[in-house]
């Protein structure tokens, strides 16, 4: 099913695919417009926020690959997409404001759009240093380090067509606001892109800096793992620092970096990833108690911190935090470190995938991965990908994610491959020995259960801890259903009972943890906020860990009940209206009743593994 979604009447042509693009990425949640600095009363926002997690929203970035329908690449000739076109202007965009175009200009803007399908135009005209606004929590500016004590650093960057604009200003941002001495070098790895403005005068322009910078150049497309692995086997700096080619570094980003390894050296560290925006390339402080996991197709998704986690850190707020997953683009990690781990999959191709096999692979194998509140740093996040993808995006991505279940996921990989048979056949023909006999002979590596219950354990996989499988209502014999229409990518709304569909199909498939939630994909659960109410709506939201989504089941009873209001789980008393296409029944929160049929529930287990 095909649904498109028009984003923004201005820009005729970015459309957001909610249906086929199937690889979505980034999402991040609570996007906060403004630069709050953060006071003690930050637990108390934190816990507020979570408690309107309904409010999680916004999506960033729905990879897909060329020749969209919507795409109209038709007019951009070969001299438009070699010409540099960077002409600044100095005020534009200083302070990280957004940039706005003028009425008159939009048609060549929405066109110089499409290249690498963010406003070129506006970022072409925002000086390479511009300034940015110090996001950082007061707690974070008042901390120094002892800069001599840390380690060198080389920053690594790829990139395949970057526009100048973004490559140079990115280059320059890690030169302004970070300490000279434990910055050792900036390596660009280009990973053979067409554009002329990224050969002799890329060169140029570098040997003017007072930092060196060198280009290494792959001769043929190589994908970004091998071509950080390119780069990391040049890297004279004790910690590899992996940047992409469009970002911007704030103010204090690299000391808490290099200073989590310096403490540990085993750990990898992402700084919180802020977003410049795609249209006005104004910076935007993203919400920093987020951690990286994924769901059930492998995407990566940011979630909320769990709350015990947030008390905890009240004491020390600068404290860099665990993360299960990092988004992957942005970290360091020690250079001997990084090879004694295993370095990357170089079988692995082009994009995507290698961060969760660097994360599960880090936490598995004894390293540690965390996020560095202290460190914020802007990356341009897209809603579509610019660039081809060399034997196609779906081949590229499924056979990434494939080798990443087989090496890395036991058990969970025939519940990965269950539910996704489109990646299924990707798992032939791997040849994952080598990795095998890094995580079982040379690391010892833990198993994925241990991963999942010790760095994890608000996932929402099936566990042998619970049940996983499809809650049917006796009386209508429909299937519990969380919608399947997704606001911003985000399953939200009521919850209802529909046909069971027979196979392995997410929309109906839920867990029941120990502790009383009923879970699905994308870490959403069923919930009854107005429970209180002598009959409610029942929704599906994404977990929050409130009493409020907590439900039993009584086995003799077959009831669902609701911890809080002691109410059950029921059909609605009349007829309510379809509130979905396909006819889903909206559920309703009542009484218990003994003599109700409708209140019977049974939990059909599924084989997951
Ligand atoms: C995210 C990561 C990215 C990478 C990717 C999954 C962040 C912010 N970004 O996607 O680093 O982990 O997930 O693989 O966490 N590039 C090449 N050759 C290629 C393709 C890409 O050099 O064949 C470069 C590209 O120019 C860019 C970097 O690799 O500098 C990452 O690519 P992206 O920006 O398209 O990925 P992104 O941010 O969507
Ligand atoms: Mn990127």
């Amino acid at each position: 099913m095909k649904m498109l979604v028009r984003l923004r009447k201005r820009f005729v042509y970015l459309l957001a695919c909610l249906g086929i693009g199937l690889l979505c990425t980034y999402r991040i949640y609570n996007v906060q417009k403004d630069f709050p600095d953060y006071d003690s009363s930050y637990l108390d926002n934190a816990l507020k926020s979570a408690k309107n997690a309904r409010d999680i929203h916004v999506v960033i970035g729905y990879y897909q690959g060329n020749n969209l329908p919507w795409v109209h690449n038709e007019n951009i000739t070969e001299e438009i997409l070699n010409q540099n076109m960077y002409s600044p202007d100095p005020s534009a965009g200083k302070m990280g404001e957004a940039v706005i175009i003028p009425p008159f200009e939009s048609p060549k803007m929405s066109k110089l759009f499409q290249i690498n399908r963010f406003n070129l135009m506006a970022s072409d005209r925002i000086p390479l240093n511009r300034s940015l606004p110090d996001v950082r929590r007061k707690e974070c500016k008042g901390r120094t380090y002892q800069v001599t004590q840390l380690p060198t650093t080389s920053v690594i960057i790829v990139f395949h067509n970057e526009a100048w604009s973004t490559l140079m200003r990115t280059v320059y941002s890690v030169i302004n606001r970070s300490p000279r001495s434990v910055l050792t070098e900036i390596i660009l790895v280009d990973d053979a892109s067409q554009r002329l403005f990224l050969k002799e005068s890329l060169e140029a322009q570098i040997s003017q800096l007072h930092v060196p910078v060198k280009v290494i150049r792959t001769p043929e497309r190589i994908g970004l793992i091998q071509a950080r692995l390119l780069g990391a086997k040049q890297a004279r700096g004790q910690v590899l620092t992996f940047l992409d080619a469009h970002c911007e570094c704030t103010e204090g980003w690299l000391e808490p970096l290099l200073d989590t390894i310096r403490e540990n050296r085993q750990s990898i560290v992402s700084p919180v990833i802020d977003i410049i925006n795609d249209e006005t390339f104004q910076y935007v402080r993203s919400f920093e108690l987020h951690q990286g996991g994924f769901n059930w197709a492998l995407h990566f998704r940011w979630f909320s911190l769990p709350l015990d986690i947030i008390s905890q850190r009240q004491n020390d707020p600068t404290q860099p935090f665990k993360t299960p997953v990092i988004a992957g683009g942005l970290f360091s990690i020690d250079k001997d470190f990084f090879y004694k781990l295993g370095a990357y999959d170089e079988q692995m191709k082009i994009w995507g995938g290698e961060n969760h096999e660097l994360s599960f692979r880090g936490w598995m194998c004894g390293a540690q991965l965390l996020i560095a509140p202290c460190s914020h740093v802007g990356h341009l996040f897209r809603k579509s990908s610019p660039y081809t993808f060399p034997g196609g995006v779906g081949d590229t991505l499924n056979s990434n994610l494939a080798r990443v279940a087989m090496v890395w996921m036991d058990e969970w990989k025939d519940f990965f491959f269950k539910i996704h048979p489109e990646v299924a056949v990707y798992a032939h023909n791997q040849s994952i020995e080598d990795r095998l006999t890094l995580r079982h002979k040379k690391l010892n590596c833990k198993s994925f259960k241990w991963y999942l219950e010790n760095i994890w354990p608000s996932h929402f996989m099936p566990f042998d801890d619970r049940f996983f499988g499809k809650v049917r209502n006796i009386k209508s014999q429909k299937c519990l259903q969380s919608p399947q229409t997704k606001t911003f990518g985000q399953p939200y709304g009521v919850a209802t009972v529909s046909d069971c569909i027979i196979e392995m199909y997410s929309p109906q498939l839920f867990i029941l943890t120990p502790d009383g939630y009923l879970k699905t994909d994308d870490s959403v659960c069923l919930d009854a906020p107005e429970f209180k109410d002598s009959v409610s709506d029942v929704r599906i939201m994404a977990c929050n860990t409130l009493q409020r989504q907590r439900w039993s089941y009584e086995k003799k009873t077959e009831r669902l009940i609701h911890t809080a209001s002691g109410k059950c789980l029921d059909l609605p008393s009349k007829k309510k209206l379809p509130v979905s296409p396909v006819g889903g029944i909206a559920l309703e929160l009542r009484a218990c009743d003994d003599k109700s049929k409708s209140q019977t529930w049974a939990l059909e287990d599924i084989k997951w593994r």
